[in-house]
């Protein structure tokens, strides 16, 4: 099995594409129905469909065809514990109140670590019909062209994008930092996904995104894309990045925003 990472990244693009071929046959059947069913998971309000389990089962099955003995960690319970070193994350729907709403800012998103650190990932965004990846060392790319974090240096200037959790006193909590940083910042974003919000940075669209409690295969993907597409990614206070408390910024505001963060 290969491990290099052009052709890690290669697969990690089909996966994503192939996840977003059903997600997306999901969103014609909801609108044709006019109506979406979903369970739930941690809240009343995180929400699962039957295309997150189908375009995970998809993912997961031709992971274990093509590369037998990787790990696997996925969003809708896969956890296959590997022996070879690689491991796979998996977010089927990233974003999956916008799916059943019809909001466009939902995403599918693969990657790869070779012994825990990420090699190759990509984030496909069926309603933009966006292709983001990236390789270690490679850079990032959206449908193949390069991109790159914006050049903002200036943190008054800087659009933030940013999510909630789904418990109601944890949003309480991530909306009052909303509240204390919107008035030193140009303005704040909820995209709803944090893999296409991690994207966003890496091509400039938003400056600056943070997050806290994010899971493993929300940011696996996106982190490594924006940081090879030249954005400084770390935890809050400045540490390696993490998913519990994920900052990806322009290199331009990064330490700014982190000093704006911690004023509270
Ligand atoms: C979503 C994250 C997003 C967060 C949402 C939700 P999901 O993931 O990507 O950043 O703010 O609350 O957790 O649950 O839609 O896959």
């Amino acid at each position: 099995m290969t491990e290099d990472p052009t052709e890690l990244r290669i697969l990690c693009e089909s996966l994503a594409r192939s996840a977003g071929g059903i997600a997306s046959l999901g969103r014609r059947a909801i609108d044709d129905r006019n109506r979406f069913d979903a369970g739930t998971k941690s809240s009343t309000t995180d929400v699962v469909t039957e295309y997150d389990e189908a375009a995970e089962r998809h993912v997961v099955d031709a992971i274990r065809r093509l590369r037998p003995g990787d790990g696997i960690v996925g969003e809708e319970g896969t956890n296959h514990i590997g022996d070879t070193g690689f491991a796979w994350y998996i977010d089927p729907i990233d974003g999956t109140t916008n799916f059943v709403y019809g909001q466009p800012a939902w995403s599918c998103s693969v990657a790869v670590a070779r012994q825990g650190e990420m090699v190759a990932g990509a984030v496909y965004v069926p309603p933009l019909d966006e292709m983001f990846s990236a390789g270690t060392g490679q850079g990032a790319t959206r449908d193949g062209r390069s991109i790159t974090a914006s050049g903002q240096d200036d943190l008054a200037l800087a659009l933030v994008g940013t999510g909630f959790g789904y418990q109601p006193e944890q949003r309480r909590e991530q909306a009052a930092v909303v509240a204390r940083l919107i008035g030193d910042v140009r303005d704040i974003r909820r995209l709803g996904s944090a893999a296409v919000d991690l994207c966003m940075v890496a091509c400039g669209r938003l400056d600056v995104y943070y997050e806290r409690g994010l899971n493993s295969w929300d940011a696996a993907a996106g982190e490594l894309i924006a940081r090879e597409a030249g954005a400084v990614s770390s935890v809050f206070d400045g540490g390696p990045a993490r998913p519990v408390a994920m900052v990806a910024a322009a290199r331009g505001v990064h330490a700014a925003f982190l000093r704006l963060l911690a004023a509270g």
